[in-house]
């Protein structure tokens, strides 16, 4: 058996640290939706990073980067990354570690196989979070040509820029999306922190993920009707808003009825014209809901769109659906999975299966490429909150169990 790799302690802390002041906010937080200068910046430090670790670096036509170690075997490729990209007002770590995370783990891997059997490529998602355009996975999608380029003129942002002038405003031409396509991958490794307090409260090192939920996300239109709000009786009333909020209510007890692992939640409304006195005409929102049994996914899907439907009846609105974002669960590759957990039982640290709530990446490659996630713990399961945070000796342990696998599928 070889020795074991040791990644770079110091570089993964100094990394994150200087990823986390790309697009802090003042409130705490940063903000790199993809196409922003903060986004781009990123992008650069990373770019760099990826030629100081002697790796060859492209850049795709969605704005995906990927640093290569060229192999004995030009392909298969083995990719290990995660997304630069982030949510509003995002932690350190979501995104973040996966991508720092893979370029340590290359390095080091590089240090001790300079030309490793197979190619061994950190891939730097452009776009996971639908932070900025609801473009579903629009990084991971466009590696494996999913992405219909008429897609770039639709999406719109909250000042009304389409996807398409976004990605102009970076050189990015969208007519050539199909070209980002890959078909040379063999498998995917994504390290990411938890975002949820299984690993923290169970006091184990390392999560294995072994399914990825069910995503949905629906658009809710709520049309009633504008009105003074001083001189309208109650009863004349079509208060948007006041419909919607019986809506959001229950979305909640949706998944509560459904129970644990069900979730469904509103955490984006806009509410027209959003004046203090007028009684709201139009509301629209968007219900994101998960499970990670397909069936049940679907159903809840369904009970999103019924019971919007009929609360907006008996509000007398009117109540339009349209379903964004559905992406089915995605079971990981039992191979990788198993390979995994024997380089953790080999370093002897803890670990469990998890199915992971929260999307990433690997949902949309699993589904065709061999994929599998390594978890590091939350503290008490925070994510999508500045609040996010893992001390750096329960991040170490995930970075190298990362290396030590992509080193046995690469250079093995
Ligand atoms: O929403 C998600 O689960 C992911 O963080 N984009
Ligand atoms: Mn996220
Ligand atoms: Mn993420």
């Amino acid at each position: 058996m070889m020795d074991s790799l040791n990644v770079d302690v110091a570089l993964i802390e100094s990394y994150l640290d200087r990823l986390y002041v790309i697009g802090a906010l003042p409130g705490g937080g940063a903000w790199r939706p993809v196409y922003s200068l903060a986004w781009n910046e990123a992008r650069q430090a990373i770019r760099g990073w990826l030629e100081e670790a002697g790796l060859a670096v492209r850049e795709d036509a969605v704005g995906n980067l990927f640093g290569r170690l060229e192999g004995v075997e030009p392909e298969p490729v083995i990719l290990v990354g995660s997304h630069v990209d982030t949510v509003y007002a995002g932690g350190r770590l979501d995104g973040a570690l996966g991508v720092v995370g893979a370029i340590a783990a290359v390095r080091a891997i590089r240090a001790r196989h300079p030309r490793p059997k197979r190619s061994i490529e950190v891939f730097v998602s452009c776009e996971e979070e639908d932070s900025r355009f609801v473009c579903d996975f629009w990084g991971s999608r466009a590696l494996l040509g999913q992405i219909d380029p008429a897609e770039a003129e639709r999406y719109r942002d909250a000042d009304g820029i389409t996807l398409a002038q976004a990605m102009r405003q970076f050189g990015l031409d969208p007519r050539r999306i199909p070209e980002a396509r890959r078909s040379d991958v063999g498998a995917f490794l994504e390290l990411h922190i938890e975002q949820g307090p299984v690993l923290d409260r169970e006091g184990i090192a390392l999560g294995v993920v072994e399914a990825i939920s069910g995503l949905n996300r629906t658009a809710v239109r709520v049309a009633g009707r504008a009105d003074h709000a001083g001189t309208t009786p109650l009863a004349m009333r079509g208060d948007a808003l006041v419909a919607t909020a019986a809506m959001v209510l229950a979305m909640r007890g949706l998944a509560e009825e459904l129970g644990e692992p069900a979730r469904a939640t509103v955490g984006r409304l806009d509410v027209h014209p959003n004046q203090p006195n007028i009684v709201p005409g139009v509301v629209d929102f968007v219900v994101d809901s998960r499970h990670p049994d397909r069936a049940l996914q679907q159903r809840l899907l369904a009970e999103v769109q019924r019971r919007c439907e009929n609360i907006g009846k008996s509000h007398g609105v009117v109540v339009e659906t349209s379903v964004l974002v559905d992406q089915p669960p995605t079971p990981m590759s039992p191979e990788i999975v198993a390979l995994i957990e024997r380089v953790i039982e080999r370093r002897g640290w803890s670990y469990r299966r998890l199915v992971s709530g929260a999307g990433h990446d690997s949902q949309i490659l699993g589904r065709q490429i061999p994929t599998a996630m390594i978890f590091v713990p939350s503290r008490n399961g925070r994510s999508h909150s500045p609040a996010e945070y893992t001390p750096l000796e329960q991040i170490i342990p995930g970075v190298q169990a990362l290396a030590d696998a992509v080193e046995e599928l690469g250079c093995t």
